[in-house]
């Protein structure tokens, strides 16, 4: 029996400095000194031995099942070891190696000129004033003097809502009636920038969503040298000193009497190119002196008061300053646009 002990601990130690993986140590623990392994089948076998043999078999058993115990706890350990070893070896992190830079968002294009746009207005004395992109037809085109059936409306094409009377503004225009009814009778010197929307053709020069900043000025003895002065600063302000303008006579319901601003083209320095029409000049705002029906509309008494207002196109005039030729670009959620700039 003693010769039997003998064998199963060399067996057991051979199979043991066989086993390579941590995870193959449970095997054999179970094999030999498990429940049923081969140890505890013999201390269980231990009454079936003559009296006399059994407290040597006995602690014979003992002492292999001890020594195995101490064995597999170092072969544990050397396993280990030689693991964190060999990960050490193959996860080697290379902290020469270059990171990787986080994505860094940045003002969209659109955002960075508006800001320019206010810096520059505010420079003059406007003041931001914010109002709604879902408006009344009342606000949109009543309070600016275009009445139902005015032909005029046909000058924007709209996008009305289910809801009767209500509609997507098609201009920052309506702002100037929210902005009369909140300075009245005071003087005003606003900017209302924001989103417009029209039921139009998209193409390189139109979006159907596009922002616009109208500016709007009210008090006494405002004249449309005013209206040349602010915008004549502006647009030096905003290209340079050496650019040139141009006032043209326009026509818009809401101001009499009406011009559009051209400004040379920056791009072909005024010599001609695709984006001017090769006309040399490139329209960047309407404008005019505030019609006495829309002051009239806001609360001022027009034989008191005068004033004047611009709409301008922010993106037209970033594409302008950026030489970019496709109004879609801005919109397009295309990152190689938006890191280009
Ligand atoms: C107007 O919207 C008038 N409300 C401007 C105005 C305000 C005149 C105050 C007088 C007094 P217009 O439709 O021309 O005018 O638009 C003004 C500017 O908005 C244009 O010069 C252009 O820069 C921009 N714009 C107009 N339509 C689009 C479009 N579809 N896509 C991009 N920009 C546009």
């Amino acid at each position: 029996m003693l010769e039997y002990l003998r064998d199963l601990g060399a067996q057991a130690r051979q199979r043991l400095g066989q086993v390579r993986k941590l995870e193959e140590l449970g095997e054999w623990k179970r094999e030999y000194l498990g429940k049923k392994g081969a140890v505890s089948e013999l201390l269980r076998g231990l009454g079936g031995l003559p009296a006399e043999d059994r407290p040597l078999v006995g602690r014979a058993a003992n002492a292999l099942r001890a020594e195995l115990e101490a064995e597999l706890e170092r072969r544990e350990q050397v396993l280990q070891q030689e693991f964190v070893q060999a990960a050490l070896r193959t996860e080697r992190v290379d902290v020469t190696l270059p990171g990787r830079r986080p994505a860094v968002g940045r003002v969209h294009i659109s955002h960075r000129v508006l800001r320019r746009i206010y810096d520059i207005f505010a420079e003059m004395g406007f003041q931001v004033f914010d109002s709604p992109e879902v408006e009344t037809d009342r606000r949109n085109f009543r309070s600016l003097n275009i009445p139902p059936h005015h032909p005029a409306r046909d000058m924007w094409s709209t996008f009305y809502t289910t809801r009767e009377g209500v509609l997507l503004r098609t201009h920052t225009s309506p702002g100037q009636a929210w902005a009369m009814q909140a300075y009245c009778p005071e003087p005003i010197r606003v900017i209302l920038p924001g989103k417009c929307y029209r039921y139009e053709q998209v193409t390189a020069r139109s979006e159907f969503m596009f922002y616009q900043v109208e500016g709007l000025a009210v008090g006494e003895g405002i004249t449309m040298a005013d209206l040349k002065g602010v915008i004549i600063a502006f647009t030096r302000r905003m290209f340079g000193s050496e650019r040139q303008v141009r006032f043209r006579c326009s026509y818009f319901p809401f101001t009499e009497p009406s011009v559009e601003v051209d400004m040379d083209c920056i791009l072909c320095q005024g010599q001609g190119c695709r984006v001017c029409k090769y006309t040399g000049w490139v329209e960047i705002l309407g404008a005019g002196m505030v019609h006495p029906v829309v002051l009239r509309n806001g609360g001022y008494d027009p034989q008191h008061f005068g004033g004047f207002a611009f709409g301008m196109g922010p993106e037209r005039i970033t594409m302008l300053k950026y030489g970019i030729n496709d109004i879609r670009w801005f919109f397009s959620g295309d990152l190689r646009f938006l890191r280009s700039l």
